[in-house]
Formats: C-alpha cells, structure tokens, sequence
C-alpha cells in the first residue's frame, strides 16, 4: 500500500531567492490562468480552456530547481502550469491560445493548445488523455540508451490513469529500470466522475505502481516543498540508475473541469475548504511571512512585477498577427 511522503522541513534550509522563486512561479502561474481566463470572457480566444487553479505548487515544487532544459515533461490537458515552470515564455503560451504567430506553434494553436517546446524539454501532450504516459517511457528509453543523465517526468490525472495505458507504460519502466517520474495530479474528478467511480483500487492510485516494482507515495501536491522534496528524491533515484518512481499528489481544482461547466457535482463545502484551508500560494505566503523569510510588502511587490510581466506578454501575444494560409503547409512531411 502506498505510504504518505512526509518530512521533516526548516524552510530556513532553503536559500530565500529558491523559496522566492518558487512563490514568483506559483503567483504567475495563477495570474497567467486569471488573464487567460478574462481573455475569453473578451472573446479573445475561442475553444476549451482547463484551468489550473488551486495546483500550483504541484507544478512549481515539481518542476523548479529540481529539473534542467535538458529533462523532459510531458503535461496534460490542464498542464499549462508545467508549461509555466518549466520557463516557456508567457506571451507564446498566450499566443497559442490566441492563435497568433507568437505562439509555439506559431499560429496554429488555440483552444486546447498541443504545443511543445523541445528546447525546453516540454515534449507536448496527447489528445487521447493518458496517451503521454505511452510516449513517457520512449522518451525515458531513449535517455538510457544513449547514457545520458536525462530524467522524463509525466504529468496526468486520475482519470488518465484509469486506463490501460498506465500498465504498459509501468511494466516497460519498471522492466528497463527506466528514468521516469510519473506524477498523478489527484485532483478526485474526472470530468464530474469522482475517482471511486473510476478505479478499482483499494486506496491509492498508486498502489498500481506496486505490482511492477516501482516505488510509490502519496504527497499532498499543495505543499510545494513537500513536491519539491518527493520529486528531487525520485529524480536523484532515476539518475543514479535505479529507475522510475510514481508519485501521487492530491490536490483538487477551484474550478469546474473547462470554462463553462457549471462544476455542480462538486459539493460546495469541501470546494470551499479546499480554497479556504488548502490554497497553495495563500499557505506558502503565509508561511514565508511567519518565518520571517519575506515581509508582505515585499511579496506584494513581487506581484506588481509578474502583472506587469503578464501585461506585456499578452500585448505582445496580442499585436502578433495570425498567420498566412501558407502556415499549414510548414511542418507537413507526408
Ligand atoms: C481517451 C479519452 N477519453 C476521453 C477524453 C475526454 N476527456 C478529456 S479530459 C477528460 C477527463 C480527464 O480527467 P483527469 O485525467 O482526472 O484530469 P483532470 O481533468 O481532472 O485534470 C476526459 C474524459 C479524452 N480526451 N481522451
């Protein structure tokens, strides 16, 4: 049975420009969602759009500090908070969603954007949810192949990992020792199906991971140093060799499952105690100031810099033009 990572942690340990950066990436990551979201009450952009808000620190802690250009991600449909941290600039993840030529793909996005950005090692998602966790392990294989110290982590959701996908994905990692980090954001839907409705488990989603040998925890995914900790542990193991391990992070969602849906099946009162009890920033924030690692003046200020950051990037996004026809034939090879 899975167990629940735990540690003992003095933030004081922690340099303040990383503990600093892991709010700054947190704050941008919800002021990016927060505009994109006006964006499409503007009408500015059409289509689907998931949002991240309330897992945030599931992304920072994961991702900050612990992952170089070089590691790969590969994210999901509610993944541009991976996107975020793994440094992707914000005006061509708002260009994507716009459809201009900012974006990564250069004017072929919008909507649910399958955008990569290899230089950054974001290696895309799938449209069919849990597909990544196929492409995980050749990406993961790869690396080994080539002796290189590279680690793959693969983000996806409960709902993704109630399917098949998941097996085969855990049987050839666990067989080759592969370094892969696999990360189950549990935000407990699918859509509107809670994850009871969803697995045949126990307890944890995790627990599948035992049956192929492969290290396993739960984590709560809104304690960004606790991420932080779980992820640097797994990402050490893979690069020592000793292959891949899972990790499921609770953390739920403030909003319904795209822009649009009512969120009804959601019991009000354990939404509002997520929100209330258990937000990422608001807990870190809070933590930084009582540790008398950051005054608030000083976080407000961070603030006002990425508002101002998010600002230009979507001017930017914004006076890029769309692009010519010709654009759907680049890239074309059959
Ligand atoms: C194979 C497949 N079935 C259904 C869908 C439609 N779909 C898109 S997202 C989603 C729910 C995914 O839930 P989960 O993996 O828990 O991620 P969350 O949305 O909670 O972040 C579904 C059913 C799809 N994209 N692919």
């Amino acid at each position: 049975m899975a167990e629940t990572y735990t540690k003992e942690i003095n933030v004081k340990d922690y340099p303040k420009e990383v503990l600093l950066d892991f709010y700054k990436t947190m704050a941008k990551i919800r002021k990016f969602d927060e505009n994109l979201i006006k964006l499409m009450q503007d009408g500015k952009v059409s289509g689907f759009y998931h949002s991240g808000i309330g897992s945030e620190g599931l992304s920072a802690g994961s991702i900050r500090q612990n992952l170089r250009d070089e590691d790969y991600i590969y994210y999901n449909h509610r993944g541009c908070n991976q996107k975020i941290a793994k440094g992707v600039p914000l005006s061509k993840i708002y260009g994507d969603f716009l459809g201009t030529v900012e974006g990564t793909t250069k004017g072929l996005g919008a909507g649910i954007v399958h955008s990569a950005d290899p230089a950054r090692g974001v290696l895309g998602q799938a449209g069919t949810i849990g597909s990544q966790l196929g492409l995980s392990v050749g990406s993961a294989f790869a690396s080994k192949l080539k002796k290189t110290d590279q680690v793959t982590v693969v983000y996806f959701g409960d709902g993704a990992a109630s399917r098949e996908m998941l097996h085969g994905s855990l049987n050839w990692a666990g067989l080759y020792k592969l370094p892969v980090i696999y990360i189950c954001e549990n935000n407990e839907y699918a859509i509107s199906c809670h994850v009871s409705e969803t697995h045949s488990i126990k307890e944890h989603i995790a627990d599948w991971a035992d049956g192929y040998g492969i290290p396993n925890c739960v984590v709560d995914g809104n304690d960004v140093l606790l991420m932080h900790e779980v992820v640097k542990e797994a990402v050490e193991r893979a690069k020592r060799g000793e292959g891949p391990t899972f990790i499921e992070a609770q953390t739920f969602r403030h909003r319904g499952h795209f822009e649009g849906d009512p969120y009804d099946y959601v019991d009000v009162e354990v939404l509002q105690t997520w929100k209330d009890t258990k937000d990422p920033i608001t807990n870190f924030a809070a933590k930084l100031m009582s540790e008398e690692i950051a005054k608030e003046e000083e976080l407000q200020n961070l603030n006002k810099e990425i508002d101002q950051e998010i600002a230009e990037a979507i001017d930017k996004a914004l006076a890029a033009p769309m692009p010519e026809a010709g654009r759907i034939y680049e890239g074309l090879y059959a």
